[in-house]
């Protein structure tokens, strides 16, 4: 074949099945009549037969992946992974009987965790963080966002993003930030939360959007968090800037935090247990992604399911992430997310997996460039010893790539 303008092959996958979760394929989980890859500049450069590879590739280094599974890189979308403290004596209020909404209303829940982080220096928000995040590269994430939001007052709100910053440097992933600013009232600001969103859209946003600090800006729209009006500002004080918004909405109950966050075309719209029918009109409409969040209402034993069956009739993508936080969703592992979501909101793997992975991208704004396996996508991409995709939600604990490229190079530290 000629190999006009084909840039010099890096690596060569052969002998594999390519899940590309690409719609571009219509067999289940987008596999491609394929089994070679070529990767070249860090992206995908070719797909196909192998008996059939550029010439380009020949000569080039070769892996034979003996049948095993190719998916693009894990994604996880959401999470609150830096924070300082536990919450496990809260945990056990909670098994004597005391509910979430009840916690935070005497003072405990985030307002606990906001106390333990403004305690906190950078360096051991870092330390602290640095074991989730690790087992979540372990597992083969390779694109996470991490959301401030446990400071609630501008230098700590700034230390959270800082710390997560610097977790990028210290591990072989993407670090995606967001600014929660509007989480929590902090107990300064009790009887006034007008004046604290005041602080939020004119002090600390302009800071943190200064400092180049946050990616997306987050607010917790809820009966015991932001009203919508109040979380409207917020995104009016984001759009300002030019940061894209999502939200924390209809997790507890409706508020018509999917449609508001759908207005101002965002990203996402993230736990939605309550959304109804006019929400999720909204996001089709307007693109934002559901993520859907399976560790919170597990591990608050939550009944009322996001509402699956609508969100697929109304095609409005559907990420899984794992929300990572001391309160609601302590679990390190976006593998048992995709269990969860199979087990609790009657997903099916395929939905799972295209949640952690071409959906998730999206829910970040990197659906361009993530996601899937296509030609000129980043070559971040897993080798699965497993007979069949839906393993990785059937079975939990034993699931390890066994082999992650990043940007098309070898991350050795399994
Ligand atoms: N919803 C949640 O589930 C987490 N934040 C939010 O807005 C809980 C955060 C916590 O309890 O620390
Ligand atoms: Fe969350």
């Amino acid at each position: 074949m000629t190999d006009a303008y084909f840039p010099t092959p890096d690596l060569v996958l052969t002998g594999a099945r390519l899940a590309t979760f690409d719609v571009a394929h219509a067999r289940p989980s987008g596999q491609a009549d394929a089994d070679a890859l070529v990767i070249a500049e860090g992206r995908i450069a070719w797909m196909g037969y192998s008996g059939a590879l550029p010439t380009a590739a020949m000569v080039a280094p070769r892996i034979d992946c003996a049948g095993q599974w190719i998916t693009p890189a894990l994604i996880d979308c959401h999470t609150h992974l830096v924070y300082a403290g536990s919450r496990a004596r809260e945990f056990e209020l909670r098994l004597h009987g005391a509910s979430y909404e009840q916690i935070a209303r005497e003072g405990g829940g985030i307002r606990a965790t906001v106390a333990a982080t403004r305690a906190a220096t950078v360096d051991e928000l870092v330390q602290q963080a640095l074991p989730r995040l690790q087992a979540l590269v372990d597992e083969g994430v390779m694109v996470v966002e991490i959301k401030s939001g446990y400071g609630l007052d501008t230098a700590t709100e700034l230390n959270m993003l800082l710390a997560a910053r610097r977790l990028a440097q210290m591990l072989p992933v993407t670090v995606r930030t967001t600014f929660l600013g509007a989480h929590a009232l902090p107990p300064d600001y009790a009887g006034h939360a007008d004046d604290y969103i005041d602080l939020v859209c004119t002090q600390m946003l302009p800071a943190i959007a200064g400092q180049g600090l946050a990616d997306a800006v987050d607010a917790f729209c809820e009966n015991i968090g932001f009203t919508p009006a109040q979380t409207e500002r917020v995104f009016i004080a984001a759009r300002e800037l030019g940061l894209p918004v999502k939200l924390h909405a209809e997790q507890l109950s409706n508020q018509g935090g999917a449609a508001l966050v759908a207005k101002y075309g965002g990203l996402s719209a993230d736990h939605l247990e309550h959304l109804d029918e006019a929400g999720a009109q909204a996001m089709a409409a307007s693109g934002t992604v559901a993520v859907l969040l399976p560790g919170a209402y597990y591990f608050l034993r939550e009944t009322h399911t996001p509402p699956i069956e609508l969100l697929r009739r109304l095609k409005v993508p559907m990420a899984i992430s794992t929300d990572i936080n001391p309160g609601t969703s302590p679990f390190s592992s976006l593998l048992l997310m995709l269990n969860m979501a199979c087990t609790l909101f009657r997903m099916t793997p395929e939905e799972a997996l295209t949640g952690t992975t071409r959906n998730a991208a999206r829910a970040l704004g990197m659906g361009a460039t993530h996601g899937t396996l296509a030609v000129g996508k980043a070559a971040d991409l897993l080798a699965w010893n497993v007979g069949d995709l839906a393993e990785l939600c059937y079975s939990y604990g034993t699931h390890r790539p066994v082999l992650r490229l990043r940007g098309g190079k070898r991350v050795d530290r399994l």
